[in-house]
């Protein structure tokens, strides 16, 4: 199994974010994709290779381009106002205002490309996200060359991404990026399946009106967790879409058993669907030890997981989102992934 993973995703390494009312130490560091990668290089069957670029236009499919050049700039803007520290939006178009003039005023702009506080943004943030994009194409495109199985070490993640807003430590959605660009190079259905904790309403916002490509997500109920808003088991799609959505929102001190009859229940969607390939969102932060999620999955519950995924018998390829234990980050997705390849 390729690993796909770039140094240069490292860059984004923001310090702080807004969490309780407080600027708190930040949790999705570049540690975190560090301890993965050594985690992973330690599988006898994992191989690391050298990176392809494949330029921003496989981006510029899933993004508006007003959004991917607002990232490019975000760094020079945010020094031309003479500030210090890190971008973070605090002010959003309510509900009856307007979202068809983005503002001259840079926490306009913050407001306009952005649905939450909680995202720091610094000027190494896109070459990083950019980074992390072309990881997920190289996985997939590992794929279309012929490999059953490829895990793409994305960080920073990509689920909550919308096409043209940032939130929830995401950037580009490079699982959307991936499933993107697998149908531009001929494959004619392609599955995503959403096993981090959290909804991956970004993903399922861009695809929501298609038939091309099917969106699955187990995570914690959005009544009682983050991202609050999208996630619900009523969101089946729309138009062309309709019927080609699936949420699986789940209680708070979910365990192993409840989590696996929802990943099945999804499996035996992707069975009818019929998907030439399959992405799977992965986030470990269903682990009983995540700082900021209450899933109570254990280190020795992951493979089995992971063996589960396998019986979709689908190319797969593995994007990674979420997953905050940094010291027993990689260890876990070591396991779920060994349960894979032993599956
Ligand atoms: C990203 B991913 C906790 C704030 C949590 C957002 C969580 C984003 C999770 N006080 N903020 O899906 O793992
Ligand atoms: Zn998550």
């Amino acid at each position: 199994m390729q690993l796909f993973f770039s140094p240069t995703q490292l860059d984004h390494d923001p310090k702080k974010e807004i969490s309780d009312g407080k600027l708190v130490d930040a949790v999705e560091v570049p540690k975190r994709a560090e301890m993965i990668f050594d985690a992973l290089m330690k599988l006898p069957q994992i191989e690391h290779k050298p990176q392809q670029d494949f330029g921003l236009a496989p981006i510029a499919q899933v993004h508006d381009r007003a959004y991917i050049d607002f990232l490019a700039a975000f760094g020079a803007l945010w020094a031309e106002a003479g500030r210090s520290g890190e971008g973070f939006p605090f002010v959003w178009p309510g509900r009856d205002f307007r979202t068809d003039r983005v503002p001259n005023h840079l926490d306009g702009k913050l407001g306009h490309y952005s649905f939450d506080a909680g995202t720091p943004l610094t000027d190494k943030t896109f070459g990083a996200a950019y980074a992390s994009a072309q990881s997920a194409l190289n996985g997939a495109s590992a794929l279309l060359q012929g490999d059953q199985a490829s895990f793409a070490l994305c960080r920073p993640p990509g689920h909550h991404a919308g096409k043209d807003y940032y939130g929830g430590y995401c950037f580009f959605n490079n699982a959307a990026i991936a499933a993107q660009y697998f149908r531009d190079q001929g494959a004619q259905r392609v599955s995503i399946f959403d096993v981090d904790y959290h909804h991956g309403n970004g993903t399922q916002s861009i695809f929501y009106d298609r038939a091309d490509v099917q969106f699955l997500s187990v995570h914690a109920d959005p009544m009682d967790e983050y991202p609050y808003f999208l996630g619900h088991a009523d969101e089946k799609g729309v138009g062309q879409g309709h019927g080609h959505n699936f949420n699986y929102p789940l209680p708070l001190g979910t365990t192993a058993d409840a989590l696996m009859a929802a990943i099945e229940a999804g499996l035996a969607e992707i069975n009818s669907f019929a998907p030439d390939y399959l992405v799977i969102s992965l986030g470990v932060d269903f682990f009983e030890g995540d700082p900021i999620s209450q899933f109570k999955l254990t280190y020795a519950d992951m493979p089995a997981i992971g063996t589960l995924l396998k019986t979709a018998n689908v190319p797969t390829l593995f994007v990674m989102e979420g997953g905050y234990a940094v010291d027993d980050l990689g260890r876990n997705v070591a396991a779920l992934i060994d349960g894979f390849l032993a599956g």
